[in-house]
């Protein structure tokens, strides 16, 4: 058999489930998700493997009209993600009306040079009746060699698209051992899904507010790991909603990011959070470097 392997660029708005397009693929958890847009902040790459090609798919964040400089960092980092990739997905929300967000996106993807795929994704929740017209609206606008209708949550459609990618791979050595699923590092990891629970946990503006950052890691001898975090907000009310009465919201927080990070590591996790305020924290160079994130200007 000849070996395949090739990069898969995931892109889109904010929310249309591309991280959950992304770990359906590789078939575990390697990015984080939530109900609220903007969650991926950084580029992210997952591992998927089908027959004998190995599937890189770069997790990018959601393509939207930037403000500030964080979500400028993340929109170039997205586009950036598209730059020498075999294949670009594009995946759109079937169950959502197409805005301006969608267009823009749209509008960028068109004129990239590398071969296109469509992607409807939350068929569980489109109509059926309105989903071949918005194919067609959509296939009008972009030049694509496929359309794939799928339900990442369900897996409808997700086989079929992994098989088609697989064959779409270039030959070539694989890039990855077999066994690695994503290229992020553990203290990457861990500092994602403490704010996977900011992002859950959290209402209103607080999650785009804040960013997690990791202090001290020590792996011990004892087979446990202790990991301090800092959890960065922009103002002391801030601070106040995410501690809690009492503490009593850090402290979830804390538990259920301690208990996803345990499992991540397969180890016992002793996790400490403290909450810091920093009115420009998104104006920071050494944590953009920490976060993965390129400056933008
Ligand atoms: N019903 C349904 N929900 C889905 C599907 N795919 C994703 N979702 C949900 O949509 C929400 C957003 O999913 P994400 O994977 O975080 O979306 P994203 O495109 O990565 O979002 P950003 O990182 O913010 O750009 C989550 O609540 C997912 O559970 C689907 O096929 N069906
Ligand atoms: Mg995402």
């Amino acid at each position: 058999m000849i070996e395949r392997c090739g990069l898969v660029a995931v892109l889109g708005a904010p929310n249309a489930g591309k991280s959950t397009l992304v770990n359906a693929l590789v078939g575990q958890k390697v990015a984080i998700v939530s109900p609220k847009a903007q969650t991926t902040r950084t580029r992210l790459m997952g591992i998927a493997i089908a027959d004998q090609s190995q599937i890189l798919l770069v997790d990018t964040p959601g393509i939207f009209a930037p403000r500030r400089r964080l979500d400028r960092a993340m929109v170039k980092a997205a586009w950036e993600g598209a730059e020498h990739a075999d294949r670009v997905l594009l995946v759109v929300d079937a169950a959502a009306k197409l805005g301006a967000r969608v267009e823009q996106v749209l509008e960028g993807v068109d004129q990239r040079p590398e071969p296109k795929i469509l992607v409807l994704n939350k068929v569980d929740l489109a109509r059926k009746e309105e989903l071949l017209g918005l194919a067609a609206q959509l296939s009008d606008r972009l030049k694509t060699e496929a359309v794939f209708m799928i339900s990442a949550t369900n897996g409808d459609g997700v086989e079929d698209l992994r098989r088609h990618l697989a064959e779409a791979m270039p030959q070539g050595p694989w890039h990855y051992p077999e066994d690695q699923l994503s290229d992020a590092t553990d203290r990457m990891v861990a500092a994602e899904l403490t704010r996977e629970q900011l992002y859950l946990q959290l209402h209103a503006e607080l999650p785009y507010s804040s960013a997690v950052e990791t202090e001290k890691w020590e792996d011990r001898k004892d087979g446990s790991t202790v990991i301090h975090q800092q959890i960065l907000v922009e103002r002391d009310s801030q601070k106040a909603i995410i501690v809690g009465k009492g503490g009593s919201r850090l402290k979830a927080i804390g538990e259920a990011a301690r208990k996803a990070i345990g499992e991540h590591l397969e180890r016992k996790v002793h996790l400490f959070l403290h909450v810091k305020v920093n009115p420009r924290w998104d104006e920071d160079r050494g944590l953009y470097r920490e976060i993965g994130l390129d400056w933008a200007d």
